[in-house]
């Protein structure tokens, strides 16, 4: 390999020369030369991930301004520019041939034309600077979960964060022979101004470019865009699981606690912010991972792992009292990123919904902040983003379940889908079977918009399985990659639907934060066959007198009927029209739509209409007993 680290050898120390040296894959080399002679740094950092090195990274982010100290020991600040705060989906393309059979409606841009911006773009965009090269794993080491990745980086703040959410994979990389695949990302900040953000934000890119496993980012920081183990491997692991077979999901992994010490393990997937974390932190039951799953046929079973090992997660909302076990790492001393939050002259920091008074001034995103500030469009500005983040080791959370790292993943029971949805799906809501469950809980998600991606709130969008974003594969093959691996299985999951954000007319939400709790207790019980349920047309719903019963156990709360009613309330005329949406979406907009879906819709359809004529638009459950 001498002749290949020759053009580069003078930016490397003896120690990571050394360490680069001992890799022997081909490939690993041709890309490391390739982007190290067009970004052209002035130092290369390799990192193997032992104690010095993940020290090193830390301080160089330090050193670098792009992370502060904060009081606590271990805790940093760091910030994204001001328009900078979410994933960029305008930028954000898939790198295709002309012969792509990805759907048209996802944005796509032809290799050629990627190839010719990037080479622009990216020459010597790190002169000058050191960039850092990991060798990291997604998936628990030393299993059918593996999936060996690089990542190379002239933000160390980047560096930080990776190696607090992913695993070490130098080892593995040492083991590896030509030809073996693994993931590539390269990322540059870019110029960054005077806060240490990146300037060039008009040259803001994101391009996948699944058929060579290779993803590059540039003049961004946000963590979504940036971060490449994450929603960047999610793009090329759905791909790759679509050739071999398997899924790859932005689901939690959790493990939901039953009688006698038994334990339910079920996934969920839900679009950003939309309760998914707080699903998976749940006080007294156990995470696995809070943001992608690895899901296998293991044998006729479906074995789950966590694609991560860290958590990236939303800080708006965190509280001592629902959250109390974010809470508690957020407050002691182990190592935590806060990102985009208020930082107070005495080092303390403080998030919209954080336990206290809302501070009058600080420093965030925007600069100095002071109560009332407003943006250059009249805005005015919060004094957390709240897309803000924080960035933490899983093992760290007092509800880790022991499987995080088992090599075999855990046997999930149950598949959730949610969605942030104020008028038309109850609750919690069980398909009537697998294929039900895929295509009118899962394939026809829709989530009202949020903060964690540039753009408009509250807009109702399609998202399949809340992972439209990332979709590498045609939506329909990825619908059918769903169905068939249910049918590869000898007992598919149970699959449910749940809404925590359900509104009455005057948009009051009709469920407390923490009522999720009971509608997950009855899930697990669901899983187990331990509990009956009401059949309604659109699946089979809690009885009265089992919330009654859960309420009471895991919430101390009494749960009124007239509160039952209204929100298990089958509302007719909002799921005729979501029929409508999602089935105009898969004729016209989906290319490869399975007969399937549109058949199932149809059933849906015919069921609500059938049952409206009996009990009219608004049925009370009772009615259905
Ligand atoms: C999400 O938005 O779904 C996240 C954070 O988990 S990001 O990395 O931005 O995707
Ligand atoms: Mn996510």
């Amino acid at each position: 390999m001498e002749d290949l680290l020759f053009s580069f050898k003078d930016k490397l120390s003896k120690e990571n020369l050394e360490r680069l040296s001992k890799i022997k894959n081909r490939d690993v080399f041709l890309f490391i030369k390739k982007y190290v002679e067009i970004l052209n740094p002035k130092t290369i950092y390799v990192s193997i991930g032992d104690d010095s090195d993940r020290e090193y990274i830390k301080r160089r982010a330090i050193e670098e301004g792009e992370e502060e100290k904060l009081k606590i020991n271990n805790h940093t600040i760091h910030f994204d520019g001001y328009y900078d705060q979410g994933r960029d989906k305008k930028n954000t393309k898939f790198v295709v041939s002309v012969d792509s059979d990805l759907d048209p409606s996802l944005n796509l841009i032809l290799r050629e034309e990627a190839e010719k911006e990037l080479n622009i773009l990216m020459k010597d965009m790190s002169e000058g600077r050191e960039i850092y090269i990991l060798f990291k794993t997604l998936g628990p080491k030393n299993s059918i979960f593996t999936l060996p990745c690089i990542q190379i980086t002239d933000s160390p703040y980047v560096a930080h964060s990776e190696n607090l959410l992913y695993r070490d994979g130098y080892d593995d990389f040492l083991k590896m022979k030509d030809g073996d695949e693994f993931f590539r990302f390269v990322h540059s900040e870019g110029e960054l101004t005077e806060n240490k953000t990146s300037k060039n934000i008009e040259n803001r890119r994101v391009y996948i470019d699944v058929d060579n496993n290779i993803v590059y980012s540039l003049n961004t920081q946000y963590g979504g865009n940036s971060i490449g183990l994450k929603k960047l491997a999610l793009r090329l692991a759905i791909k790759k699981a679509s050739r071999e077979g398997w899924l790859t999901e932005h689901m939690l992994i959790m493990g939901v606690n039953g009688l006698n010490g038994r334990v339910t393990y079920l996934t969920g997937a839900f679009p950003s912010l939309c309760g998914k974390t707080s699903t998976a932190t749940l006080v007294g039951e156990r995470i696995v991972g809070d943001d992608i799953a690895l899901i296998k046929n293991v044998s006729g079973e479906v074995r789950a792992a966590n694609f991560e090992k860290g958590m990236f997660g939303i800080i708006m909302g965190i509280n001592s009292k629902d959250d109390p076990y974010i809470w508690e790492v957020l407050n002691s001393p182990y190592e935590v990123i806060f990102s985009n939050v208020l930082k107070l002259p005495d080092g303390s920091v403080y998030w919209i919904g954080k336990d206290g008074e809302v501070p009058e001034r600080g420093y965030n995103h925007s600069g100095e902040w002071f109560k009332g500030k407003k943006d250059k469009d009249g805005k005015e500005i919060d004094p957390s983003h709240k897309n803000a983040r924080f960035t933490f080791e899983l093992k760290n959370l007092k509800n880790i379940d022991p499987n995080l790292e088992n090599p075999d993943g855990v046997i999930v029971k149950g598949f959730i889908y949610g969605g942030r949805d104020s008028d038309t799906w109850v609750p919690v809501c069980e398909a009537l079977n697998y294929q039900h469950g895929i295509i009118i809980k899962g394939a026809s998600l829709e989530s009202e918009t949020t903060a964690a991606t540039l753009g408009k709130e509250g807009v109702r969008e399609f998202n399949p399985m809340a992972n439209l974003d990332f979709l590498s594969v045609p939506i329909g093959r990825y619908i059918q990659m769903n169905l068939d691996f249910g049918k590869s299985l000898k007992k598919p999951p149970k699959i449910y639907g749940v809404n925590y954000f359900l509104k009455d007319k005057d948009g009051k939400f009709l469920n407390d934060k923490l009522d999720k709790k009971v509608w997950l207790k009855w899930i697990e019980l669901r899983c187990n066959n331990d509990i009956g349920g009401i059949e309604t047309p659109v699946g089979i719903i809690p009885k009265y007198d089992d919330l009654v019963k859960l309420f009471k156990e895991h919430l101390n709360k009494e749960y009124k009927k007239e509160d039952y009613i209204k929100q298990f309330m089958i509302r007719v005329p909002e799921n005729l029209s979501k029929i409508d949406r999602i089935e105009k979406i898969y004729r016209e907009n989906v290319k490869d739509t399975p007969e399937v879906v549109l058949i199932e819709l149809e059933n849906e359809r015919k069921r609500l209409l059938s049952t409206k004529e009996k009990f009219g638009d608004y049925i009370n459950p009772f009615d259905l007993y």
